[in-house]
């Protein structure tokens, strides 16, 4: 059953302060985390498109901090692009607020937001024309030139650990330990994978505490489905999914965009032979966000920039097994092994990459 009907979206709309009658209310996008609605109102001829969500509150449970962050990042990125001529209706997003001024909504036991919908984009599950993920990289890098001087206290660290991959793999070892839905036997070659791999985990975490790699405040989801590209010049238009702004550092931010855009099939495909790690992706992803970032990006940063590559892909890839173990309880899944395809995805990923890696890392200089 849907999780919200059109007669849900009737009454949540009644809070707002929005114009017209509801044209149509359909699921929309390619998220994991929130269930996300395309939802079209007509007003005397005219219709205008808003992107309501229910929030995830499993992932997300302080929506009061989640929102917080949201607005005030979407609110100081409207006010630079506004200061850059550019247009801060289309170019990041704009929360819609309540008839009561809150910019969520508690609806029967779901909290929901409504967004301006920016319309005529695409978002992109795998890079088909190559130029479109260097311009993803610029978009990226530019988005970070918006927060440059965004004072990060302001911000609650809406999932402690997000990237910690350390912990990220403590976690893992419990669900394997566990075993709550006897799924063990099914991927033991996988956990082996991720065991043979230790070294890697608290390589950033350890660069971030010695204070070798600066906190910054960073996307912390820089999947290639979180910008939208004009349909047409298929130029960046906007990044998205402000869900999990917080402090953390630049190399995730690289290593995540390189997980997602420099596959040559998309993250749940079966057939393995068809997921390869693109190298001309990595160099041109590379090129624009370290051109772009100019200065503002530190040596030991793009030192860093290969090897994260490889930590983020394979700490989705042990996410992905995690709840594949602990029974589907975090992503959204289409079928029952669903995550254990995803994660097979990501380890084909790591191990092209580990046959990169001196390649990779000779790039930067
Ligand atoms: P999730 O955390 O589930 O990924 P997102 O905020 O990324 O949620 O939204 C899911 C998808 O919905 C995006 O990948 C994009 O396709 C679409 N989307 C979200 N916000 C907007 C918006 N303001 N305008 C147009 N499309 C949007
Ligand atoms: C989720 O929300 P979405 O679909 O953009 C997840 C990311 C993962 C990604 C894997 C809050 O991203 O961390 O890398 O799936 N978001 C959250 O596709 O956990
Ligand atoms: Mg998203």
């Amino acid at each position: 059953m849907a999780v919200l009907t059109i007669q849900d979206a009737k009454a949540i709309l009644a809070k707002y302060p929005l114009k017209g009658k509801i044209k149509s209310f359909v699921p929309y996008g390619e998220g994991h985390i929130n269930f996300t609605f395309l939802l079209t109102l007509t007003n005397q001829a005219q219709e205008t498109g808003y992107i309501l969500q229910v929030i995830n509150n499993h992932v997300f449970p302080s929506v009061s901090h989640l929102m917080s962050n949201y607005v005030k990042v979407s609110e100081y990125c409207q006010q630079q692009i506004k200061k850059e001529k550019g247009n801060p209706d289309r170019e990041t997003i704009n929360v819609i607020f309540t008839k009561n001024h809150q910019s969520y909504l508690k609806y029967q036991n779901k909290y929901i937001r409504i967004l301006k919908y920016i319309d005529h984009t695409i978002t992109l599950q795998i890079v088909k024309n190559p130029s479109d993920f260097y311009h993803g990289a610029i978009a990226f890098a530019n988005f970070y030139r918006f927060l440059n001087r965004f004072n990060a206290n302001q911000l609650y660290e809406i999932i402690p650990n997000f990237h910690n991959t350390q912990k990220r793999y403590n976690d893992f070892l419990k669900a394997v330990r566990q075993d709550n839905k006897k799924r063990k036997r099914t991927c033991k070659k996988e956990i082996n994978f991720i065991n043979a791999r230790k070294h890697y985990y608290d390589i950033i975490i350890k660069m971030l505490k010695k204070k070798e790699l600066p906190l910054r405040v960073t996307h912390n989801d820089t999947k290639l489905n979180n910008v939208l590209f004009d349909q047409k010049t298929h130029l960046p238009v906007a990044v998205i999914d402000l869900d999990t702004i917080m402090p953390g550092s630049l190399c995730y931010d690289f290593g995540d965009a390189i997980r997602s855009g420099c596959n040559s099939a998309s993250e749940d495909e079966k057939n393995l032979n068809k997921v390869h790690f693109r190298f001309d992706l990595y160099k041109l992803f590379l090129k624009g966000f370290v051109e772009t970032l100019g200065k503002n990006i530190t040596k030991k940063e793009k030192e860093t920039l290969a090897i994260s590559s490889i930590i983020m892909t394979i700490e989705c890839g042990m996410r992905f097994l995690t709840d594949y173990l602990n029974g589907d309880k975090y992503f959204h899944i289409k079928y029952s092994n669903h995550n254990l395809i995803r994660c097979r995805t990501q380890l084909k990923l790591v191990s092209e990459m580990e046959k990169n890696l001196a390649k990779m890392k000779s790039l930067v200089k």
